[in-house]
């Protein structure tokens, strides 16, 4: 803790951009982009859905996929109204049916009675996603429990077939998700994946799609499926000696990254938003609450990782009424509590310190968390309110396109001059959200602690929130 400048009365601040060393990896232009997108839906969607089942026997008739009412418009109005960025809907489970009439398969939507054959979800989804202005992803598993070729060589190019269709027919593909599973097949057979094949294959295909996998290369699992990502969180991962599925890195190391890995792959969070993947009637009443969502929010996306909520359609082909009411909830909390940025309304009462005192004191305008071109280099700075004020929230941003470098920091919470609280974190990241009780305060200091002198925060919020919804 650097108390030597709590007695400093001169704040001098700078706005340059730091552009000296940053430490090594950097995110990819794709992978920022990705950060930026912060929340968005999933959807597990096939015959499970008419079934009950979580995971299906790839024996299941294809007409039992009928959905009497399919509406993809439907799920792109209700993601967007929910402030999700985007879809990534299950085009192929383990139960190996397409919910695209692929060549690869007979196991398809066009074996279906829906439509009589003539349906194809992934081409209505991503026309939907287009028209909402929704990034369009798919998961799709290369554990295929119903095709004959699964377990052998072949199977390999069936998948990688099913693959280049997919970003043929229905691109641009945003995220693409690869669950590591790897069970048996119809002939009793596990598969040897060809995970470099497949891995060329979209590098080539599609380069702007984003792979997630339990080890990226782009986006790495966090290690559970409640929607909690760890404190610390490091951007950062080391894949060598390690593989997809069973050969991953132990789900804690998957969790928090690793402090010094040599890859840039972040964390995202999956997580249901009702007890199973799949829509069944019976959890109907077992849909996260709104505060739920809120809390799962504040440890995902407030830690440094993305949101990946999961949101079944129905067998009709809807969101169900109690899962959008519940998405509607959460979006409203996130905007009572993040609408009013209590450092907005002064900003001349910014006031930062640096080390170099040569420098003229310097008033820092529009600092805010939507700021994400520059970074501030500074070890520590103090924030100015212009009036005493109840705050329980402070965010704080990374400029994360120059690295992840804030290793340890410290808010702590002034009255006058009396330091009445202190906030202790490691990792900063895309977005940090710190809550804590309501305390009145009329300034506060950040301090990066472990600073190497090329820390880049590059927006900082406080904010009064709903007790209830912090409350431990
Ligand atoms: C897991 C699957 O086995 C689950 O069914 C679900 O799709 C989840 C997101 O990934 O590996």
């Amino acid at each position: 803790m650097r108390y030597f400048f709590l007695h400093l009365l001169v704040f001098i601040a700078s706005t340059s951009v730091a552009q000296q060393k940053t430490a090594a990896p950097l995110p990819s232009k794709q992978q920022l982009a990705w950060h930026e997108t912060e929340y968005y839906l999933f959807m597990h969607f096939g015959p499970n859905t008419f079934s009950g089942k979580e995971w299906g026997e790839g024996t299941e008739p294809a007409d039992m996929f009928n959905p009497t009412n399919l509406d993809c418009r439907q799920w792109a109005r209700v993601a967007k109204e929910s402030g999700a960025k985007g879809i990534i809907i299950t085009a192929k489970h383990h139960d190996g049916f397409c919910l695209w009439p692929s060549k690869f398969s007979k196991h398809t939507v066009r074996e279906s009675k829906w439509k009589n054959g003539q349906g194809d979800v992934l081409k209505e989804l991503s026309q939907a996603c287009r028209e909402f202005g929704l990034k369009f992803g798919v998961y799709i598993s290369p554990w295929d429990r119903n095709h004959p070729d699964y377990g052998t060589e072949k199977y390999n190019d069936v998948f990688v077939g099913m693959m280049k269709e997919i970003f043929q027919n229905y691109g641009p593909i945003w995220e693409l998700w690869w669950d590591g599973a790897n069970g048996e097949g119809p002939n009793g057979k596990k598969q040897v994946y060809d995970w470099r094949r497949y891995e060329n294959t979209v590098r080539q295909v599609s380069p702007r799609t984003v792979i997630f996998s339990d080890i990226g290369p782009d986006i790495r699992w966090v290690g559970n499926e409640k929607g909690i990502a760890s404190e610390p969180n490091w951007n950062f991962l080391d894949t060598a000696g390690f593989k997809r599925g069973e050969g991953a890195p132990p789900t804690d190391t998957l969790g928090r990254g690793n402090y010094n890995g040599s890859l840039w792959i972040p964390a995202e969070c999956d997580v249901s938003i009702r007890p199973g993947w799949f829509w069944r009637t019976a959890e109907n009443d077992k849909v996260k609450t709104p505060k739920q969502l809120f809390d799962l929010y504040l440890k995902s996306v407030g830690r440094g990782a993305n949101l990946l909520l999961n949101v079944p359609p129905d067998s009709r082909g809807l969101i169900h009424e109690k899962d959008s009411a519940a998405l509607v909830g959460f979006k409203n909390l996130r905007t009572e509590s993040f609408g009013e940025n209590l450092l907005k309304q002064a900003e001349t009462y910014y006031e930062f310190t640096q080390r170099d005192f040569s420098q003229k004191p310097f008033v820092i305008r529009s600092f805010d968390s939507t700021v994400t071109s520059y970074g501030i280099n500074l070890q520590n700075f103090v924030v100015k309110l212009k009036q005493p004020s109840k705050v329980n929230c402070i965010v704080l941003r990374e400029a994360i396109h120059l690295g992840q470098t804030v290793r340890r920091f410290s808010v702590v919470l002034y009255n006058g001059e009396k330091a009445i609280g202190e906030i202790q974190g490691r990792s900063v990241g895309r977005k940090r959200i710190l809550t804590f009780p309501t305390t009145n305060i009329t300034s506060f200091r950040v301090y990066l602690e472990d600073a190497e002198g090329h820390d880049n925060i590059s927006g900082i919020a406080a904010y009064l929130i709903d007790e209830k919804l912090i409350e431990k």
